[in-house]
């Protein structure tokens, strides 16, 4: 099917001269915003300077989506529950080297870019890491010069604002959208109907044959579509982010309207509208509601519509969409989808199982990112089979050919195969939805080289024996354009001035700063760069939070979700340690010290709230205590999201990584702070492993068991008590938080928190806390020489640019996705 032939624009010739753009934003303000430039409110002017520039977008998008149709370029659709992207100006400004220009253009108009930047909402569409890995990734693919789309939810509230009461998290709903959203465009004509429920019925041919299977939802709902468009570095190709958003089919019932009930008649718009309203904010937690697989299975089934669609204009037919298409399912939230194809192709296209099996498996591939049992979404088979019976029906047909192949093998015990089932048969069956994803893929990767390993060897392990070769690894990255050019304008000059500009193009050349770590000058000039980004946190932190912090103090930060594995508690319990050996020894010659904490807690996950409430309690007492004054301050700074990120890690001389190893997957905030000149201090998991590696063993402190000897721990019967008694340090620090010495208000706060500890200690605290403890002191003493302390940031640096996402997406086009990427492009002037 051929498209219509585009009717040319004559020439628009975009005069990005300061001048000319404060015109177009004041024309802007005026017929697109419609306010007066005497009334305008920063918000407006915020508005009207995106849409100025995303004007200069839109041409690109135009041109790269048409250039990938006319080339017949394979397209990657990447699918993911969440897009954690934070705020969208400055990355749009910076790629399309505008931020100059527009800052003077609008401060001719008497605006600050800086203060409507900081008004921008920031898009909280993710958790965590792995929503935040989607946001690089969607950078690095427009910035390699691929074609993708990203496919996800609009959610109407993002992630929770956090807000601290009395050293208590408080969560309230987020509303990015209260002023608009200037970047999305609404295409209401791409909306698809979506269904749940209902019947089955088969169809058979006169002569009793089966034919096919005709599923009858009972409900439907409207899919509607947002995009944004997502530049790459230079501009060099714009991509689309699909958004979509639930619509009643019918947005009233009239008749009901008509008859008096007002309420019933919007009965079903509300229900609809309800499926897209708020994100799941759990992570490493799988949700269990009814509503979470309502809202996988609505983005899945509309982004798969769209994406057949697409491909049948093109080609007109199905069995070439794995040359043409590359899935990808984002952790198995969009798992379903493997399920919604089969369907799509048998049910509606015609084609028989065996074909629809194959065509699916090479269309998919899968990540993995988390081995945590309780993170593995599976649903109960009564759940699944009314909301969506007729993929229960393809699932048990696909697992049924799973089952056939693994026996024909006949080399599996009755154990190992109920393993590879996609059903769990236990007390109340289940299906399983990484086992679904698994099987319905020719790739599964997980994301450091620990956790692929660990894949193979635990979750995964009968699969990886079915299947070998389909798992393999690829080492997470993050885009270095927001996670150093943006974030710390600073030191990207300071390296420009060293080594020129090479490296904004290609990240590699960053390692040409090695031989910088011995020019004293340098480092001077490294360090001074440091000194300002601490000030810029040390002002957000005495505005907000009415506190003092000393920014030549080591600027110790640990930000992420809390949760039990990444041990925030192991750092709170290592200060409560310091500080009373501080006052004990107050003749030693301490290194000051602040020590960050930020991050949210599920809001059902009561251990990590307690933990929070733990670190503030502590803050508290040691923060108001005289014989530490200068010596030791706890921060926790509230409502953690991507913009406060980009305040601290570039602030950060020490960056705490230290899970419980074998539980973080990967680690990206790992990668940032490395990147900005941090020295870590952390286990060997995740991808502190190959971050040792690059940056050198000299150049990072790594403590505590390995995750071999966790897993040899917890086999022959670790006994934590025995680990404490062995420790002064630890038990002090343990009966001092227990018995109430930082929560006299309520003595037993922290009692069953710090019996956990003496009775399991799941997560290893006390096995690891004197290995911990003395890292410190090893990490104190390389601050005690500024001139090393600044060599070792200087070589953390130089020795990242392998951890840009441009690196890890160039590896999944080759291997994983088949998919040509444009080369490194050539040095920019
Ligand atoms: C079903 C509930 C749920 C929601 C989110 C379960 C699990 C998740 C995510 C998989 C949690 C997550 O964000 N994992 C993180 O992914 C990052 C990107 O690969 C890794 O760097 C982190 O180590 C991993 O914890």
């Amino acid at each position: 099917m051929d498209r219509a032939t585009t009717i040319e624009l004559p020439p628009v010739v975009h005069d990005n001269d300061p001048k000319a753009l404060a015109a177009e934003i004041l024309s802007c303000l005026t017929y697109r915003v419609g306010k007066d430039s005497s009334v305008a409110t920063q918000y407006d002017w915020l508005t009207a300077a995106i849409k100025v520039v995303r004007d200069r977008i839109i041409e690109r998008w135009i041109a790269s989506t048409k250039e990938s149709y006319e080339k017949k370029q394979k397209r990657v659709y990447y699918l993911s529950m969440e897009f954690l992207i934070g705020r969208l100006m400055r990355d749009a400004f910076s790629n399309l080297g505008l931020m100059e220009n527009m800052r003077e253009a609008l401060q001719s108009l008497g605006v600050d870019i800086d203060m409507i930047a900081g008004l921008e909402p920031d898009a909280a569409l993710g958790n965590g890491g792995l929503g935040r890995l989607a946001a690089c990734f969607m950078e690095s693919m427009a910035s390699v010069d691929l074609a993708a789309h990203g496919y996800g939810i609009r959610y109407v509230h993002g992630l929770f604002r956090q807000e601290i009461q009395d050293g208590w998290q408080v969560e309230l709903p987020e509303t990015w959208l209260d002023h608009g959203n200037p970047w999305e465009f609404e295409r209401r004509e791409r909306s698809f109907e979506i269904g749940f429920g209902g019947t089955v019925e088969s169809i058979t041919s006169k002569d009793g044959r089966l034919e096919r299977h005709v599923w009858k939802p009972q409900e439907h709902v409207l899919a509607v579509a947002y995009d944004t468009p997502v530049v790459g570095w230079q501009g060099r190709r714009v991509n689309t982010l699909r958004l979509w958003s639930a619509m009643a089919v019918d947005p009233i019932l009239l008749a009901a309207f008509n008859a008096g009930d007002h309420i019933g008649a919007l009965k079903e718009a509300n229900q609809a509208a309800s499926l897209t309203r708020v994100l799941y904010p759990a992570d490493s937690h799988q949700a269990g509601q009814e509503l979470r697989l309502r809202q996988e299975y609505f983005f899945s089934a509309a982004s798969l519509q769209d994406i057949l669609e697409r491909h049948l204009s093109q080609y007109g037919e199905l069995h070439s969409l794995p040359d043409k298409a590359a899935i990808h399912l984002n952790d198995t939230h969009p798992a379903i989808a493997i399920a919604e194809l089969m369907r799509l192709l048998m049910d509606v296209h015609g084609l028989d199982f065996d074909m629809s099996w194959d065509i699916t498996k090479r269309t998919f591939a899968y990540t993995n990112h988390t081995l945590l049992p309780e993170a593995l979404e599976s649903w109960p088979i009564p759940v699944f089979e009314r909301l969506l019976p007729r993929h229960m029906q393809i699932i048990y047909a696909i697992n049924a050919e799973v089952l056939l192949e693994a026996r024909s093998y006949q080399r599996y015990s009755d154990e190992q195969i109920s393993r590879i089932s996609l059903i769990n048969e236990g007390a109340e069956r289940r299906v399983r939805m990484g086992n679904l994803a698994f099987a319905g893929s020719h790739s599964v990767n997980g994301v450091s080289g620990l956790h692929t390993e660990l894949m193979k060897e635990t979750v995964f392990s009968d699969l990886h024996n079915l299947y070998p070769g389909r798992i393999n690894n690829k080492t997470n990255g993050i885009t270095p354009r927001r996670w150093l050019m943006q974030c710390n304008p600073g030191l990207t000059s300071l390296i420009r001035e060293a080594i020129g500009d090479r490296f904004l193009d290609d990240t590699e050349a960053l390692s040409e700063l090695n031989r910088f770590a011995d020019d004293a000058a340098f480092r001077e000039k490294f360090a001074s760069v440091k000194r300002e980004n601490k000030n810029r946190l040390s002002n957000y932190v005495a505005e907000r939070l009415s506190l003092r912090v000393d920014p030549s103090a080591m600027f110790d930060v640990q930000i992420k979700r809390i949760h039990e594995y990444k041990r925030q508690l192991l750092n709170i319990i290592e200060a409560v340690a310091l500080y009373d050996q501080i006052r004990s020894h107050p003749e030693k010659d301490w290194m000051p010290r602040v020590k960050f904490f930020a991050g949210k807690a599920a809001p059902s996950y009561n251990t990590a709230k307690l933990i929070i409430k733990l670190a503030n309690d502590v803050a508290r007492v040691i923060n108001r205590d005289p014989a530490v004054r200068g010596l030791l301050k706890i921060v926790f700074v509230p409502n953690y999201s991507v913009s406060v990120a980009e305040i601290m890690v570039p602030a950060a001389d020490l960056s705490e990584q230290i899970s419980t190893a074998g539980l973080e997957a990967s680690g990206t905030g790992n990668m940032k702070f490395a990147l900005n000149g941090a020295i870590t201090i952390g286990t060997l998991d995740g991808a502190n492993v190959e971050i040792s590696e690059c940056v050198g063993e000299d150049n990072i402190v790594i403590f505590g068991l390995t995750a071999e000897e966790v897993e040899r721990n917890k086999r022959d019967g670790y006994v934590p008590r025995a680990a404490i008694e062995k420790s002064p340090e630890l038990a002090q620090a343990l009966s001092a938080i227990s018995s109430g010495v930082f929560s006299p208000d309520d003595p037993g706060r922290y009692r069953d928190l710090i019996n956990g500890i003496y009775e399991r200690d799941w997560f290893m605290v006390a096995a690891d806390f004197d290995a911990y403890a003395d890292a410190q002191r090893r990490v104190d003493d390389i601050w005690r020489n500024a001139p090393d302390w600044y060599a070792k940031a200087i070589r953390n640096t130089a020795n990242m640019a392998w951890f840009s996402s441009d690196r890890t997406i160039r590896e999944y086009a080759r291997d994983i996705w088949e998919v040509h990427t444009g080369e490194v492009p050539p040095k920019s002037n």
